[in-house]
């Protein structure tokens, strides 16, 4: 006889989050426990519990069964949570400064427990409200790098390498990405979402048999090439920042994709900081543009010089010939995600909490042009510098 220990999954509320974390043993018995759902994303409940008498504190994750973002008809796997957490213990195994500490996982809940980083402030809020975040992108390339090298065919023998691209199989979470960022933007597609005034210039999207082709094989990267455990979703929403930290959060799209897609992700929410921004304010964002991809390649090449496993790594020409295809992807993946984030379905506040709708159009249609030429001109762009030519060219 087997006894099934499986617990039935129910949502937490705040008072049953209360009770949850007292059964965590982490805080002392006569803890004095507050707590607040204070999860502010498409997905997820997000509980911070504190206690009153120590001051200690935790977060408390749930996943739930759909989108919150679209509500209960659209379901989504509860599987994503203990996703995440892998990713992030994974992750720590390499730039743990950079990552929340996981404390506790229950799968049958969908939970996960770990560190508190409320004290930190989300980098989009932080970026829209001109905060400055001094190490935001020499973090980020080094997570980058260090994330996306360790977990590669570069650094790991290949059973361990297939072994975790099993364990990190995540086909419902993949589906949005490939829906949301590669398909439905591109054509008339229910789930899309903007305003009648760019009506023209989306149009001008769906009718561009160029611009589909190449989408078409940057989705096509992004669907068979398990080159390193990414993060998945790794925008500004991702990030918690403050002058002096940075901690990238909620990795629950994590699966073994193209390497770029991740860093493109990251540029391109930043670019849309750019296209807001003027004078100084927007070359600080220029700077983070650049010194990111500076970051990310010279730590890459360093791992990758030290510690590669890979037989040719000094075969002439091959380090060069994968950052290269490394670049192409980032740039036509920002692309996508700009372009996504302006007529898709999940928008970015940088755009549309500007009020005034001539402002709010205009650089609405700048971050479509941005993303289109991303995507056409990747070959053509040989190097980061260009990438900021064409931001200030397109800026004008
Ligand atoms: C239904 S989920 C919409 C978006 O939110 C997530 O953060 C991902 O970016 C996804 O595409
Ligand atoms: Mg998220």
């Amino acid at each position: 006889m087997t006894i099934d220990t499986k617990k039935q999954y129910e949502s937490l509320t705040e008072e049953r989050a209360i009770l949850y974390a007292k059964g965590l043993h982490i805080f002392s018995d006569d803890a004095e426990l507050h707590c607040r759902e204070i999860g502010d994303g498409n997905l997820n409940y997000v509980f911070h519990i504190k206690d009153a008498k120590s001051k200690r504190s935790l977060i408390i994750k749930q996943a739930l069964p759909y989108a919150k973002v679209v509500g209960e008809s659209w379901p989504l796997t509860l599987k994503r949570a203990i996703i995440e957490a892998n990713a992030l213990k994974k992750q720590a195994e390499y730039v743990p400064t950079l990552v929340p500490t996981v404390y506790a996982t229950d799968e049958d809940l969908a939970i996960t427990v770990m560190e508190d980083l409320s004290y930190l402030k989300i980098a989009r809020e932080g970026l829209i409200h001109l905060e400055s975040y001094p190490k935001l992108s020499k973090d980020i390339g080094e997570y980058l790098a260090q994330t996306l090298f360790h977990t590669s065919d570069f650094a790991l023998h290949p059973f361990e390498k297939k072994r975790l691209v099993s364990e990190f199989s995540n086909p419902e979470l993949c589906k949005i990405t490939e829906d949301l960022i590669f398909t439905d933007p591109f054509f008339d597609h229910e789930t899309n979402d903007f305003e009648p005034s760019l009506r023209a210039e989306v149009e001008a999207v769906w009718n561009n048999e160029l611009l589909k082709l190449e989408v078409a094989k940057l989705k096509r990267g992004f669907l068979t090439e398990a080159e390193a455990l990414l993060h998945g979703d790794l925008h500004t929403g991702s990030i918690f920042a403050s002058e002096t930290e940075t901690k990238v959060i909620d990795p629950e799209f994590a699966f073994y994709g193209p390497i770029g897609f991740d860093i493109g992700i990251f540029l391109a929410n930043l670019i849309v900081q750019s296209i807001t921004r003027e004078t100084e304010a927007r070359n600080t964002i220029l700077q983070h543009i650049e010194q990111t991809w500076e970051v990310f390649s010279s730590n890459f090449s360093t791992l990758w010089k030290s510690k590669s496993i890979e037989s040719y790594k000094d075969t002439k020409g091959f380090e060069e010939y994968v950052l290269d295809k490394i670049f192409r992807d980032t740039l036509g993946f920002a692309g996508c995600e700009l372009i996504r984030r302006t007529i898709g379905l999940a928008h970015v506040k940088d755009l549309d909490a500007i009020a005034e709708e001539e402002q709010r159009l205009h650089f609405k249609k700048q971050a479509l042009q941005v993303g289109k030429a991303l995507i056409l001109k990747r070959y053509d762009l040989h190097s980061i510098d260009a990438v900021i030519a064409l931001l200030e060219e397109l800026h004008k």
